[in-house]
């Protein structure tokens, strides 16, 4: 199961109390005060990890606390710290509080880590109130209760590239031959219900781009048709979209308002995604009707950068898979020119 949404409740330790105690030997009568002080409670803390893409392990184990910090002891022994409660979420998870819906934090890189709830600070045992005047303190603090706090985590994919399109047109069957993603091809509408992430390989380079392969998308996604809108949050961080038509025209659909209704449903989804630099793949170049309809295609959308593929005859491939490395490397040179904060 793909899970991109799930709520959290993160609660973190409580510090550990300090000690009252007193120094006891023979032939030591005032021996003083020796309460330790009790421990951090641990924290919940967020780390990015590379190896997942999926919140799976949020949705069945959504409490996450820190271990109390330890007691202090006596003989001004402190207590142990609290072991904090560590989440390893996939890289592009956004945490917004649940209640007012406030952002907490993004992670985007391996390793990258977060305090989402600090643990609370260990009370002074005895000795910390020792004076000239009270030799014999018998006060020493409580810990503190540690943050707590509920939180929605919502991943958004990071990839280069993200694919779209009208359901059928050959998405998964361009990842299935371009990357090391293996999801089902079937000659039926919604094969894909959840994105799929692909790592395209360019040995001679030592490159390698991530695609993303969202669900398809219909006319009228913006009012929950099809599976909606959902998952283009997983092509928002990506600095190319590739978009990619069935342009036989198969079921007696026209390429051209395919294509329309595409960039209409991306911008009703969010106006930001037209600005992002965008390729077209025309595919089904082996079928009879698509040499016609490409000719129309370009008569109507002269401006539109489009790359004829088939992924059936595998003809176009290289030229297309040649131009996304091409465009996103200088993407990311301008990116580290001006470096604009990813959202
Ligand atoms: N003739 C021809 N058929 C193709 C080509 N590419 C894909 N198909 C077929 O089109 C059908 C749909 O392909 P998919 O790759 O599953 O399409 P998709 O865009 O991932 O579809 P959804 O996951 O439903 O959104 C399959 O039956 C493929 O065999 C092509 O270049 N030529
Ligand atoms: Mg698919």
């Amino acid at each position: 199961m793909f899970i991109d949404e799930t709520t959290i409740k993160a609660r973190a330790g409580d510090g550990g109390k300090g000690c009252v105690s007193f120094r006891r030997e023979k032939y030591e009568p005032w021996g003083g005060p020796n309460g330790g002080d009790g421990a951090k409670g641990g924290d919940v803390i967020l780390r990015g990890d590379d190896d997942t893409n999926n919140l799976i392990d949020f949705k069945y184990k959504p409490h996450w606390t820190g271990e109390r910090g330890g007691h202090g002891l006596g003989k001004d022994c402190n207590g142990h710290e609290g072991k904090p409660a560590i989440l390893r979420v996939p890289l592009g998870t956004v945490v917004y509080r649940l209640e007012t819906g406030e952002f907490v934090t993004e992670i985007l890189e391996d390793h990258q880590e977060f305090v989402l709830c600090k643990g609370g600070k260990g009370g002074f045992g005895n000795t910390h109130f020792k004076s000239s005047i009270n030799r014999a303190p018998r006060e020493a603090q409580p810990g503190l209760p540690g943050e707590a706090g509920n939180y929605r985590l919502e991943l958004k994919s990071i990839a280069d590239i993200g694919l779209v399109g009208f359901p059928n047109a050959g998405k998964s069957s361009l990842t299935n031959l371009i990357t090391n993603a293996r999801p089902k091809t079937a000659a039926y509408p919604f094969t894909t219900l959840h994105p799929q992430i692909g790592i395209i390989e360019y040995a001679k380079e030592y490159e390698r781009l991530i695609m993303a392969d969202v669900p398809g998308l219909i006319a009228g996604a913006s009012e929950n048709k099809g599976l909606g809108h959902r998952f283009l949050r997983h092509i928002e961080r990506c600095a190319l979209l590739l978009l990619i038509v069935d342009i036989n025209g198969t079921d007696a659909r026209d390429p051209r308002e395919d294509y329309q209704h595409l960039l209409r449903e991306l911008e009703l989804y969010n106006p930001e995604l037209l600005d992002k630099p965008r390729l077209l793949a025309a595919n089904k170049m082996d079928e009879p009707a698509a040499k016609a309809n490409l000719a129309k295609f370009k008569k109507r959308y002269p401006k539109a950068e489009i790359f004829p593929i088939s992924c059936l005859t595998e003809v176009g491939l290289a030229p297309l898979k040649k131009e996304l490395l091409k465009r996103v490397k200088r993407l990311r040179r301008a990116e580290k020119k001006s470096p604009a904060r990813k959202s």
